[in-house]
């Protein structure tokens, strides 16, 4: 495999990081997980927009342009002949010294990874999945803003932890309301006589681009969709629960903490989102040559 650092294509045993690197030593930098499907990288422009303003938010400046970044990825895919494939791309603050101030930190470190996908399996797809509602508490925006998608993803690993622990796979994570806020690396919707809701980014979510394109997809084809504050309760009452993500795509859920979902498997409108997202998918995006 070759991985794309410090500006060059290299063998992954030769790409190495300082131990002075704060994206080690504090989880200080950015990233985005992008995936390539049918030989063309799929929004690709939305991933690098988004990591432009992650990095302004944490006050990081990217070494590159945009434009530059843009072909740096498409050059890292074509270098390990990824079709279809899932791509890390990480912006560190770079080396500095043992101590916090960013600014002692020489320049940003670029690494670019485009490696296969692991999917879940196709029958979870199918069946759909069971989720649990955990104890730890989503960032709160004032702290750490979830929008920011940072090299820090402590929060979302605690409550991993706890989904896996309770015997299931995804865990859904509150807001200090106690608001229904996202998934530990997806969003979360719920459908309800056909009605389509997501919490609106003020509840503390990352705003996945899996989510704005099935928003987009749902209004196309006439539904109606709202950005609203959701409980426990709506998720317990839902006919439909789905999550989005890169990783996941759309994946129906048909439990939460022990109360079945619907009729018990992904529901008519999951099943539609998930099938024009697929075709989505391996039709557009930014050509891997
Ligand atoms: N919320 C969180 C906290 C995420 O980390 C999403 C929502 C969905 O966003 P996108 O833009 O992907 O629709 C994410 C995305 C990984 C991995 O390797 C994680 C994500 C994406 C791709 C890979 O764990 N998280």
């Amino acid at each position: 495999m070759k991985i794309y650092i410090s500006g060059k294509l290299v063998a992954q045993r030769d790409a190495k990081v300082s131990v002075f690197d704060h994206g080690l030593l504090y989880g200080d930098g950015v990233f985005e997980g992008i995936r390539a499907y049918n030989g063309r990288v799929f929004m690709l422009d939305r991933h690098i927009d988004r990591l432009f303003e992650s990095a302004k938010a944490i006050a990081l400046e990217i070494p590159m342009t945009k434009e530059g970044l843009t072909r740096a990825v498409v050059r890292t895919c074509k270098a390990n002949s990824i079709k279809n494939g899932y791509i890390r791309l990480v912006v560190t603050r770079g080396v500095g010294t043992l101590g916090l101030n960013p600014y002692l930190c020489k320049k940003g470190e670029i690494i670019i990874i485009a490696d296969k996908i692991q999917l879940y399996p196709k029958k979870l797809y199918e069946d759909g999945m069971a989720i649990v509602t955990v104890g730890t508490v989503r960032n709160h925006p004032e702290a750490l803003n979830p929008r920011i998608k940072s090299l820090n993803y402590l929060n979302n690993i605690l409550a991993k932890i706890e989904a896996i622990n309770s015997g299931v796979l995804e865990a859904v994570m509150l807001n200090v309301h106690g608001n229904v806020a996202e998934a530990t690396g997806d969003n979360i919707f719920v459908v309800k006589d056909s009605l389509i809701r997501t919490p609106p980014p003020d509840a503390g979510i990352l705003k996945g681009i899996t989510r704005d394109v099935v928003i987009e997809l749902a209004r196309d084809h006439g539904y109606e969709v709202r950005e609203e504050t959701l409980s426990r309760y709506d998720l317990y009452n839902a006919d439909e629960v789905f999550l989005t993500g890169t990783a996941a795509e759309v994946i129906g859920v048909i439990d939460i903490d022990r109360r079945p979902i619907g009729e018990g498997k992904p529901g008519r409108v999951t099943r539609y989102l998930a099938g024009e997202f697929h075709k989505l998918a391996v039709t557009s995006g930014e050509p891997i040559q």
